[in-house]
């Protein structure tokens, strides 16, 4: 495969973005070899710099459901184009955005628009913090939610992919405030409660984690976290920005039957452009500056641009909710043809290929056994072959409705002939 282009690229961003890349794991530096600038996307696939075509598993790490490009989001955005791309006032469409995610997700009675994962996740604390008048966190080790201060403590994603434990730059007193406990585990939850009760303002997760690779909640650990904040006066945050909308319309609350305090979403609500929300009970959120005393703003928040595209992107998905079992059996085709020995863990369109561990993958404590080596060289063994995972053992791969059956096809095809 020719990746000279990519090669030349990467040395030119290197001299002026940091590892020449926006965001770490793009960079590869877990699986080695020359990330590859890419050029344009069609449907499920996306074609780098060199000509290279490639079967895309990450729908830029998650936002695109409906493969790129999808038509009816491409036609919102040229329609809204002709009006304005941002007034820094506010405008109908926020409203059209702010109901649909009310009328998908009952929990959120009210909502707020913001421009990142990131935004949504330190948002929501804040409000848990001001609403309570406590200051403690409790999130899960290999759990991330965006690169807010307190919560990059054990954090997955690009933390866990370069072994980062905890980052520079954030002040003792802030990672302090956080306590990360395993994932899936209710005794460890409950000791904590225990020990910390009246100090805990909120507990936030990914109700499915994405970012250690994909893992799921065991049966009944969501139901127990919420009955032990519930006992506490804590407030149980679900971070959804991978989730939402993904793994059911409703996210993983509606998949599980949970209904938390707050929650936040991202990635495809926004139809590939960069918006996200948070949202919950209306009495938590009518403490939000201007009504109450909690501060958030934004320039760009609820632009047009990003809004119009998610309502576009939502109003496909629930016009079509067909959509998502036709996902779940794709991934299980995909999943059904995983390497001898990987364990795979798989939610819906979610998905991860653990290699060379030896028992189910549960939290991050079983996630970080897994064998990174393999998996790089199972990661190179199928871009070669034109199918794009994830560079990272711990990240989830992504499908979505643009696989059709010669993508899928040829997916397995490729993974049957790795060794
Ligand atoms: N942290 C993101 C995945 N969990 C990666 C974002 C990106 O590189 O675009």
């Amino acid at each position: 495969m020719n990746t000279q282009r990519s090669e030349q690229l990467l040395e030119r961003a290197q001299s002026l973005i940091p590892g020449g890349v926006n965001s770490p794991v793009r960079a590869f530096r877990s699986v080695g070899g020359t990330p590859r600038f890419m050029e344009r996307g069609e449907g499920c696939r996306m074609f780098d710099v060199d000509g290279n075509a490639y079967i895309d598993y990450i729908g830029s790490w998650g936002p695109l459901i409906l493969g790129h490009r999808f038509p009816p989001v491409m036609d919102a955005i040229r329609g809204v184009l002709e009006v304005g791309t941002s007034f820094g006032a506010p405008t109908e469409r926020e409203i059209v955005l702010a109901e649909m995610l009310r009328d998908a997700v009952p929990s959120m009675e009210m909502v707020r628009l913001v421009n990142s994962g990131t935004e949504a996740t330190m948002s929501a604390l804040r409000v848990a913090r001001g609403f309570t008048g406590r200051d403690l966190t409790i999130k899960f080790e290999g759990c991330y939610h965006g690169h807010v201060d307190s919560l990059l403590v054990k954090a997955g994603s690009g933390m866990a992919t370069l072994g980062i434990a905890d980052t520079a730059g954030v002040p003792k007193a802030f990672a302090e405030t956080t306590l990360a406990l395993p994932y899936n585990s209710v005794e460890a939850l409950e000791a904590a409660f225990r020990e910390h009760g009246d100090k805990i303002a909120a507990v936030i997760l990914e109700p499915v984690v994405g970012n250690m690779g994909c893992i799921a909640p065991q049966p009944g650990y969501l139901e127990a976290m919420r009955k032990v904040t519930q006992k506490h006066g804590s407030l149980l945050i679900f971070d959804e920005v991978m989730t939402g909308f993904r793994v059911s319309f409703g996210g993983a609350q509606a998949l599980y039957g949970i209904h938390p305090d707050l929650s936040t979403f991202g990635k495809v609500i926004g139809g590939g452009l960069p918006i996200a929300a948070y949202g919950g009970r209306a009495e938590i959120m009518r403490k939000i500056a201007p009504v109450g005393n909690i501060y958030q703003a934004g320039t760009l928040s609820g632009n047009p641009l990003a809004v119009t595209a998610g309502i576009a992107m939502l109003r496909h998905l629930k016009a079509h909710p067909e959509i998502y079992a036709q996902l779940d059996t794709a991934a299980a085709s995909v999943c059904a043809a995983a390497p001898a020995g990987a364990v795979v863990n798989r939610v819906g369109s979610m998905f991860t290929f653990f290699f060379g561990v030896d028992g189910p993958v549960v939290d991050w404590d079983t996630a970080k056994k897994a064998d990174t080596a393999r998996f790089g060289r199972f990661f190179h063994a199928m871009l070669e072959r034109g199918v794009y995972f994830p560079p990272s053992q711990f990240e989830a791969a992504f499908l979505g409705a643009a696989h059709d059956e010669e993508a899928i096809a040829a997916t397995v095809a490729a993974i049957a002939s790795f060794e």
